[in-house]
């Protein structure tokens, strides 16, 4: 058994503690592999009315996808598969499983949540914030794509706030996070014990959704006020192209500081993940989730097959000088041919999804 997710049930609570602090809690392909039965026991198990997922160690809740094990892997195969299809097959069933649960599903995002720790929390029916809440979307800095549901649950934030954090990984607090609609509730840091305890103390006779909201209603806190909900007519006005060259010259003429800032975060990135990101993120504000965990699969085979992820995993994550060369260099370069071919059904490697109604 992998000592990396803990799992306990706590009265009626089932508890996942992801236990990885030294990686900021990155989600591996085993800690996939062992929470996902769970799950589907929990689901299953009457005596259990409601899921709750934290992160140990007070500094992340989870940081992402082990995208260091994959990148590490290219190349290589076990069995004829390679670690980058098997762990996001994992990844996208888990999130999937998630999203449909039967019972509340509570995250307690205290601290760093990006990328993979969007897909363990956005999907389930509760998400409490705390004052240490760092939530991003950074995908696009490491040769990739904002994934795990990003496709639809970006496009379904205030007007065009999720095309601008998915293209730049913008780091959104508390305040933004409860803006946005990621946020359920905002509680203290200090009091996550005692929610803990309130939910594993409650009484469960009542319909499991009203007893969630109960509890948790007893430790909401003021939230603040929004950066981002300051800004998000500039980012209406700017990020509403349907070509990133487009997103770039509409901060150009706005002209701000903040527009320039933001104009050279998106330089930055890779060229080949703004245009595939902004193709994805068009074609996820009409489809539902199941699809577009469908097209994202074919989306991070695509990718992690690519040069710029590597290169991003080495700038960012391994060597930390922060300076890829990414190839294609300029988003002249990347064709929209190759940006289609990246969206290409895969026959004989597409993800499968149960249905559960
Ligand atoms: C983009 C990402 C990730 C990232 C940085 C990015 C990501 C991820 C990690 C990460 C961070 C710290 C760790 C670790 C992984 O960083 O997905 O193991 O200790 O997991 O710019 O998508």
């Amino acid at each position: 058994m992998s000592e990396d997710v803990l799992l306990e049930t706590r009265g009626a609570v089932g508890l996942v503690t992801l236990n990885r602090p030294k990686a900021l809690n990155a989600l591996s392909l085993d800690m996939c592999r062992a929470l996902h039965p769970q799950l589907d026991a929990w689901a299953a198990d009457a005596a259990v009315k409601a899921v709750v997922i934290r992160g140990a160690g007070g500094k992340a809740f989870c940081a992402g996808g082990d995208v260091r094990a994959v990148a590490g892997s290219v190349g290589r195969t076990e069995g004829g598969a390679s670690l980058s299809s098997e762990f996001f097959l994992a990844e996208y069933a888990l999130n999937h499983r998630i999203h449909h649960f039967p019972k509340p599903f509570i995250a307690l995002v205290d601290g760093i949540c990006m990328g993979g720790g969007l897909g363990l929390s956005v999907h389930g029916g509760f998400r409490v914030v705390t004052e240490k809440l760092v939530l991003a979307m950074p995908e696009t800095g490491i040769g990739i794509f904002p994934d795990v549901g990003g496709g639809w649950f970006l496009p379904r934030f205030p007007g065009e706030t999720g095309t601008y954090l998915g293209l730049t990984g913008a780091r959104c607090d508390a305040a933004d996070a409860v803006w946005l609609g990621y946020a359920t509730h905002r509680v203290e840091a200090s009091r996550l014990e005692e929610v803990l305890g309130a939910l594993v103390a409650a009484d469960w006779s009542g319909p499991a959704h009203h007893v969630v909201a109960h509890v948790l209603a007893g430790f909401i806190a003021e939230p603040g006020t929004s950066s981002l909900e300051a800004q998000v007519e500039v980012i209406n006005r700017c990020f509403q192209g349907n070509r990133v060259e487009d997103i770039l010259a509409a901060l150009e003429r706005e002209g701000s500081t903040w527009a320039q800032a933001t104009r050279a975060t998106l330089l930055r990135m890779s060229p080949t993940s703004l245009k595939v990101t902004l193709r994805q993120l068009r074609e996820g504000r009409g489809q539902d989730y199941d699809t577009m965990a469908r097209v994202e699969y074919r989306l991070s085979q695509a990718l992690t097959a690519r040069p710029d992820f590597r290169e991003g995993i080495r700038a960012v994550l391994v060597d930390k000088d922060q300076k890829p060369r990414w190839s294609p260099a300029t988003l002249a370069e990347v064709t929209d041919a190759e940006v289609e071919a990246c969206f290409a059904p895969r026959p004989g490697d597409e993800l499968v999804l149960p249905s559960f109604d």
